[in-house]
């Protein structure tokens, strides 16, 4: 088998649930779009870009026709001056616009409803302590309402970790002696995984915790059950 084969199996190593683009939150899947766009610019210039990088050397390389040619003098050329200043400043704005409505958005937490289920989580090395509002405390497993909006409020006892569900939404970092907030509703019922996504020492690998999504009438049950 030759060498470069290996490189076919790729995508056979795809076996991690931790996906980020199938969200299940809203907030997720804005955050999904903001990814999925500026993959889509960047891929857009660089197919603009091959084009060209082709089109120039097949059509420019030396035959033996030109071979003597002296190339025409140009002083410049505002038409294509003009193109190239103004097509990537319009596709800034168009990759700014969206980014700053959404980044606002997910930092918004003063709007969160009424009824938001608020949450501490603490992190520490190396496990995560979830704290409800009734005083009830978990360790490595979060259990949350599906379809209700959820303010998590993080915090850490050492040193800087980040929160992070892959299918829910965008990490946010616990830090120490700072409270960061986090507000997102899950919108789908099912187990998720979750982990710490800043190097936070020895065993920051195994940082794990789950996130169970279940129905209100589960959480609430779940939540006045003792420890
Ligand atoms: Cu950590």
């Amino acid at each position: 088998m030759k060498k470069w084969f290996i490189f076919l199996l790729v995508p056979f190593l795809s076996g991690c649930s931790l996906r980020t683009l199938n969200p299940i939150s809203e907030t997720g899947a804005d955050q999904a779009f903001l990814i999925n766009l500026s993959f889509g610019l960047m891929m857009f210039v660089v197919a603009v870009v091959c084009v060209l990088f082709i089109l120039f050397t097949v059509k420019y390389r030396e035959t033996e026709k030109n071979k003597t040619d002296i190339p025409k003098h140009e002083e410049g050329n505002r038409t294509l001056e003009i193109i190239w200043t103004t097509l990537p400043i319009l596709l800034l704005i168009g990759l700014a616009i969206p980014t700053i409505i959404y980044t606002f958005q997910v930092s918004n937490t003063d709007a969160s409803s009424e009824e938001a289920l608020h949450v501490n989580v603490v992190g520490e090395q190396w496990r995560w302590t979830f704290q409800y509002e009734n005083g009830k405390e978990t360790h490595d497993k979060l259990v949350l309402p599906v379809d209700q909006e959820v303010v998590f409020h993080l915090n850490s006892t050492d040193v800087i970790h980040s929160f992070w569900v892959p299918r829910l939404v965008g990490k946010r970092d616990a830090i120490p002696g700072k409270e960061n907030k986090l507000k997102v509703t899950p919108n789908e019922v099912g187990t998720y995984q979750g982990k710490c996504a800043e190097y936070c020492g020895i065993l920051h690998a195994d940082m794990r915790f789950v996130m169970e999504v279940v129905p209100e009438k589960e959480f609430e049950e779940w939540l006045a059950k003792e420890q």
